[in-house]
């Protein structure tokens, strides 16, 4: 089926409430935590207070001695069991044909630690006071070493070195784009604006802190691992093949309900291999959820780059070259998909909605005494939405466009379009937002809204920001050929049942996206039942046959696409099916509405009389068919989806404190075909939610000098309440996706990518008449205060 028609079909579209919230809303939901299983012990982590230090000795004596102990685990018996360290799954190559330096990443310490949070030994006893008490016995005597938490620090000669792999801290040099080309356009460009910005390091804080339980089973040899985590294939893979030397099919990794990921919970982390490991050796399950403040120190954190860069213009406002240097900083160790993210997620991306013609980005990354940094909300493609939409206002500033203007002038028109950064975009439709979102946002009366902020002694400021991004990462080969150490397929299977209901049983994981819901609605739709009859299973390796879980807004698009192939699989079968009930051959069955009729006749059998057929059958061509009606397929994506659009921020400051106010947010995005709206808003909230909270509030600060978190709480980590944000306006454009059968594009991180810059611009507009020019994200009353203060000086 081709997606003008898929589009079509009865609930494609419809706003259906969340199937799954009767059960969150009803506390029946079932999170890792929750579970308990027999002869359950508690795992606790020591972990280190040093940002960098030798580990000189572990003395466990007292905690061993503890009550309820019944085994402490530290960087010696890692060592004595043979566990590998954790796998980095993407391989950069540098500009001269050298690997990525790849330092090992132990699952506990050994020798040294490298970050405050750096796991040096795990206390398990009968009860989670029990193992905290012991965890304050573990003696370790450190030898502080100085430590480096800034890019800018860690490259300097001389710097504190974390790795003898790594002498320098430099993991790799990487670029894209012709330099050559490059360069000579800026020798003949009327006008070159230049920026230099960090984007800043965020916490991902999901609702849900990471959580794993770890059992091992003597009768079968195996293993079972419940943990909050998007996508349980992958980890299963990587911790068996990669870390523990496990056959695969011995583990039976569990996601159950997790309550929100934002990315954070797509790596494999050293604590579910501890646990994995540990079940064994200790023989007893092994509960270990993470509490917040130890969250903030372990969890894969987001963004932290530095960057400058230039844009060549015409005498016109056309862009003619696009030349970036940014340094990024991956933290003390490679966590899984880490390296990728600076790079292939966020240079290939730099070309934005514009023409463009040439764009150079090198990056440079580097290791740091902080927590690992890997994908987060976005994953590299908000990074360079706000290095890219930042730069264009700027570019209208200067140049006295405006900043619809500029880019407008330069909007990518014609589709398929080949960027001079790898990718090429197969739809879009860039003036369209732009021209909704004008309107939404009410422009044509900013200036009247300006006069009165100014009458009330406050200052009013709009800005731009049109992104794009993209999503569902593809395809397999390419994306090897780049260094990928997985595949990027994904895999449905569809049972139908004797009754005519249907289980689908996807690779894909929902923690928050609402896949039970629209995953239903696309196999309803194509399958004319009611999506009741639909049910949705995912997040188990020994339910669903395999899958690449969910991250890069990939489900609907990929994971989408694979079910959609495994019910072209079951139509086709129904369709024997059906022609034989009818006396007639294949050919001549249509199905459409649940119905299988023969071409030019009233002849019809309804779905649920083909299902009950496959397992009854009697009247069954069992000498060509099978029985059943149970199909599985994967699905390889040719191409990336393109999602894109134009969100405008209104704001106003009271420059006496700084406190930034965000009047107005305007959101029109294009997603190509849109399953269920209702779901889509909620995932386009969440996302401008973030976006904001990264532009006026999070921010993850590491003492320069000690290595130390400071913000390592609420109390000093300021996340985004309901009074921080506006109602959201938001509209659609929807130019489909070519290149997948829904013809969807995703939508989970359009929000949080496209948000921050038109955040930050608004402010830079507004406070440009104070003489005010830049400012880092996040634009905190104090930072905005200070700007203030000494754009007056
Ligand atoms: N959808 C739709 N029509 C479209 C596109 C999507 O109806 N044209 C629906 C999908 O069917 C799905 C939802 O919208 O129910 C999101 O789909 P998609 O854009 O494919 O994104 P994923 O399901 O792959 O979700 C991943 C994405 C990412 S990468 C992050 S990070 C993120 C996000 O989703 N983390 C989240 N949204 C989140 N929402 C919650 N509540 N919690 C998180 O951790």
């Amino acid at each position: 089926m081709g997606a003008s028609d898929f589009s079509k079909l009865p609930h494609i579209g419809e706003s259906l409430k969340r199937k799954e919230d009767y059960r969150f809303l009803t506390g029946a939901g079932q999170y890792t935590d929750d579970i308990v299983l027999p002869n359950m012990h508690h795992a606790v982590f020591v972990r280190s207070p040093h940002a960098h230090a030798n580990i000189r000795k572990i003395d466990k004596s007292a905690a061993l001695k503890a009550p309820g102990v019944i085994g402490i685990l530290d960087g010696d018996d890692v060592a004595g069991d043979k566990i590998a360290g954790l796998p980095c799954g993407w391989l950069i190559t540098d500009t001269a044909g050298q690997p990525m330096k790849e330092p090992p990443h132990p699952i506990l310490a050994f020798g040294k630690v490298r970050y405050v949070g750096d796991h040096v030994a795990m206390v398990v006893a009968d009860t989670l006071e029990n193992a905290k008490n012991a965890a304050e016995l573990v003696e370790v005597d450190y030898e502080p070493l100085a430590a480096v938490v800034d890019v800018r620090d860690a490259m300097k000669s001389g710097a504190p070195a974390l790795h003898e792999a790594a002498a320098d801290n430099h993991c790799y040099k990487w670029a894209i784009g012709d330099k050559g080309q490059v360069d000579a356009a800026f020798n003949g460009a009327a006008h070159v604006t230049q920026i230099d910005l960090v984007n800043n390091r965020l916490a991902p804080n999901p609702m849900e802190p990471r959580a794993a339980i770890a059992s091992y089973n003597r009768a079968g040899d195996d293993y079972t691992l419940y943990v909050a985590n998007q996508n349980p294939h992958v980890e299963r893979l990587l911790m068996t093949a990669f870390v523990l030397g496990l056959p695969e099919h011995k583990v039976r990794v569990i996601a159950p309900d997790v309550g929100g990921g934002f990315g954070a919970k797509i790596f494999l982390y050293a604590e579910d291999v501890c646990l994995t490991w540990a079940s064994k050796k200790l023989n007893c399950a092994i509960k270990w959820t993470c509490d917040r403040s130890e969250a903030f120190l372990s969890d894969a954190h987001g963004r932290d780059h530095v960057t400058h860069a230039e844009m060549a213009l015409d005498k016109d406002g056309h862009f003619l070259a696009f030349r970036v240097h940014t340094d990024a900083n991956l933290g003390a160790y490679l966590s899984t998909f880490s390296t990728a993210v600076p790079t292939i997620l966020y240079a290939t991306l730099l070309a934005g909605q514009y023409k463009t013609p040439q764009v150079y980005v090198e990056v440079d990354a580097w290791f740091t005494n902080t927590s690992p940094v890997d994908a987060y909300r976005g994953a590299g493609r908000p990074e360079a939405t706000y290095l890219l939409e930042r730069i264009v206002s700027r570019c209208a500033w200067e140049t006295g466009l405006s900043q619809d203007e500029i880019r407008r002038r330069n909007f990518i028109t014609e589709f398929p379009y080949q960027t001079p950064v790898a990718l090429q975009y197969d739809t879009g439709d860039f003036p369209a937002c732009m021209a909704q979102a004008n309107e939404l946002a009410e422009m044509a009366s900013f200036e009247q809204r300006k006069a009165a902020s100014k009458a009330k002694g406050l200052l009013r400021g709009v800005g731009y920001s049109s992104y794009i991004e993209a999503c569902g990462l593809a395809p397999s080969n390419v994306a090897g050929a780049l260094g990928a150490r997985a595949g990027l397929f994904e895999c449905g299977e569809v049972r139908v049942h004797p009754t005519g209901s249907v289980t689908v049983f996807t690779g894909s994981h929902s923690h928050g996206q609402g896949h039970e819901t629209t995953f239903a609605q696309v196999v309803a739709s194509r399958l004319g039942l009611d999506p009741s009859q639909v049910d949705i299973v995912h997040g188990d390796t020994g339910r669903v046959p395999f899958g690449m879980g969910t991250y890069g807004s990939r489900s609907i698009s990929v994971g989408g696409a694979a079910i959609m192939r495994a019910l072209d699989k079951i139509e086709a079968k129904a369709k024997k099916i059906a022609a034989h009930l009818m006396e007639t051959g294949d050919a001549d069955v249509d199905f459409a509405n649940g119905e299988f009729t023969v071409k030019g006749t009233d002849k019809k059998v309804t779905f649920g009389q083909v299902a009950l057929t496959a397992y009854v059958p009697h009247n069954y061509p069992l000498d060509k068919l099978e029985p059943g009606l149970n199909e599985t397929a994967f699905y390889d994506p040719t191409n990336f989806t393109f999602p894109a659009g134009t969100h405008i921020c209104e704001v106003e400051i009271d420059p006496n404190t700084g406190v930034v106010r965000i009047d107005r947010f305007t959101a029109v995005d294009d997603f190509g075909t849109i399953i269920n709206p209702m779901i889509v808003e909620g995932q386009v909230h969440g996302g401008l939610v973030q976006g904001i909270g990264q532009a006026l509030l999070e921010h993850c600060v590491y003492d320069r000098e000690t290595g130390q978190l400071v913000t390592g709480s609420f109390m000093d980590y300021a996340m985004p309440r309901a009074d921080d944000v506006p109602d959201f306006r938001l509209g659609h454009v929807t130019t489909p996706c070519t290149t997948n059968p829904l013809g969807t594009k995703g939508c989970g991180e359009a929000g949080a990518i496209g948000s921050p810059p038109a955040v930050i611009n608004a402010v830079l507009d507004a406070l440009a008449p104070l003489g005010v020019k830049d400012l880092d994200m996040p634009a905190s009353p104090s930072r905005v205060w200070t700007a203030i203060q000494s754009a007056k000086a």
